[in-house]
């Protein structure tokens, strides 16, 4: 094993940092019984600093009924007892940080569980209504919902309670939506961020972070009328600047989960004195394409130039289909709405393909996200049906695959049970046939796998430090770039092989190079020139 380098001191680590998505239920399961928690992930936190990442983004790790996988929270101050205690979560923070690795986990502002303390008084009639969005129906004995929004998962956003009025929920019936116009919401969650920066972590990952705000009068939703009535309001900027000076005392850092397709709003989130980062869907739902991904590119490092915010780049989370299945597909873009069962895929091209993107994210200027078994290729898994979780599946009437599919418990010994996930249980989710070839202690033993590259990869990423970006002329389905302190990043789309550009040395590529040296098709090389 690599010796743990010491967690690197300046504050600006953020900027250029690769930061690490540990889905905890999927990750490594240390009592064995089939969930994966925190004492699985304390027992791999020496792959993760072999890995040779800068810090851990723990998906909602609290309390929770698990109606959405721990994004339906019950108590922000407790764990999850299917994952551990919260001084387990303390010795993790601190021997993470010893290892070198920064802790950044996840709010979700915008709804609680249903079995949070304040719905549950709400629904008994208790002044804690007032927190959320009740209102009485419309139509014949308000039979019908307060307007016609709908839910993320599909389905109308409102619910009605015996009494006769609705509630609001943007995602499923069990996330209510909290009312960030009350005080109490939003002290409560100041307190929460100093509760977690208290107990020692390096930042929070702010879920649905553009949603929270509605317009008090909730009209309906009328397509391309401005203001939305809940996406991305004016009001949010004040709750994120409050929040900012709470990071600032503790030097903690945000990133926010903002999708916005404009990349003026989106930048607002940015400035100064607001989020630090937030994450770059338009590069993670980019289709595998020279010119739209450079056009990508440019786009994502505009936007961050004048606010002097890093850009991040993102190929996956725990939310969209793995990468090297998205990328051996038809359409290589993301679209949360063309999901569907049975799409063919050809997984030794979407590989080929994921090992180039990993080379090329890795060489932009900014931080770096990778999720969960990212390092070890893992394709996205077709869950059998009757054993679907996730709640999207059930409320788009089973059409939808829904996100189970990239979070299949991983694998990391071949020749275990359940491929060492786990010991006496059956993983919560099935793992597929032939799922103990891609176990991380095979990939460790071969030097063409997906983990040695990322390994060698993230060694190597230093060399390309902070600084700009600049094209250098490429033929046509070719990007390459140099950056400031030196190195170059060549990618090849087109289907004949790229010279490359004169060089002292080749730090790095993605798959062999011709005989004669050229770069072949979907294939990526790092260069000294
Ligand atoms: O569902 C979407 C589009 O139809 C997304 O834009 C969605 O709003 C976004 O992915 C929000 O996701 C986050 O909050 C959800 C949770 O289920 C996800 O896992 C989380 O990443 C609700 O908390």
């Amino acid at each position: 094993m690599g010796q743990p380098t010491p967690a690197r001191k300046q504050a600006d680590w953020w900027r250029t940092a690769v930061i690490y998505q540990v889905y905890v239920r999927s990750f490594a399961d240390g009592d064995g019984d089939g969930t994966g928690d925190l004492a699985g992930v304390r027992a791999k936190l020496p792959h993760l600093a072999e890995l040779g990442v800068d810090a851990l983004w723990f998906s909602p790790w609290y309390l929770s009924p698990m109606r959405d996988g721990g994004y339906d929270v019950a108590d922000y101050r407790a764990i999850d007892p299917a994952f551990g205690t919260l001084a387990e979560a303390e010795k993790l923070i601190a021997e993470a940080r010893e290892a070198g690795i920064r802790t950044i986990v996840d709010i979700v502002p915008n709804h609680v569980s249903d079995q949070h303390p304040w719905f549950r008084s709400a629904l008994a009639g208790g002044p804690e209504r007032d927190l959320f969005h009740f209102r009485p129906g419309r139509g014949p004995n308000g039979q019908l919902p307060p307007n016609n929004w709908e839910s993320q998962f599909g389905g109308p956003a409102w619910t009605r309670v015996p009494d006769g009025d609705w509630y609001l929920h943007l995602f499923a019936p069990e996330q209510p939506d909290l009312d960030w116009a009350h005080p109490a919401v939003r002290q409560e969650h100041e307190d929460v961020l100093r509760f977690w920066f208290d107990r020692g972590v390096a930042g929070v990952r702010i879920d649905s972070a553009a949603l929270l705000v509605k317009d008090p009068d909730l009209p309906d939703f009328v397509e391309g009328r401005d203001p939305h009535p809940y996406v991305d309001r004016d009001e949010l900027h004040d709750v994120y600047r409050s929040w900012r000076a709470i990071a600032d005392a503790y030097d903690g850092i945000f990133v926010g989960e903002v999708w916005l397709p404009d990349t003026e709003r989106f930048a607002r989130y940015l400035r100064p004195d607001e989020l630090h980062t937030a994450f770059n869907f338009s590069f993670l739902s980019c289709p595998w394409d020279a010119s739209r991904l450079r056009t990508a590119i440019d786009g994502t490092l505009a936007e961050h130039a004048p606010i002097g915010a890093p850009a991040t780049w993102v190929l996956c989370n725990h939310d969209v289909t793995r990468t090297v299945t998205r990328y051996g597909r038809a359409d290589t873009g993301f679209d949360f709405a063309a999901k569907s069962f049975g799409t063919p895929t050809d997984l030794a091209l979407g590989t080929c393909r994921a090992r180039a993107a990993a080379l090329l994210s890795l060489a932009l200027p900014g931080a770096v996200y990778l999720y969960q078994g990212e390092e070890l290729g893992l394709p996205e898994a077709e869950i059998p049906q009757g054993r679907i979780q996730d709640p999207m599946h059930f409320r788009s009437g089973g059409t939808d695959p829904g996100r189970d599919g990239c979070r299949v418990p991983l694998p990391w010994i071949a020749e275990a049970p359940y491929a060492g996930f786990g010991s006496r249980e059956e993983p919560w989710l099935p793992q597929p046939e032939g799922w103990s070839a891609y176990a991380a202690d095979r990939q460790a033993e071969d030097p063409g796998s997906m983990l040695s590259l990322y390994r060698e990869a993230l060694r190597v990423r230093p060399d390309f430090a902070d600084g700009p970006l600049t094209w250098l002329t490429a033929p046509e389905g070719v990007l390459a770039f140099a950056r400031a302190a030196g190195p170059v990043c060549v990618v090849n789309f087109a289907d004949t092989p790229a010279e490359l550009p004169a060089h002292s040395r080749l730090l790095l590529s993605s798959g062999p190079l011709t005989a004669d040296g050229r770069l072949p098709q979907d294939t990526a090389a790092w260069l000294h020139l």
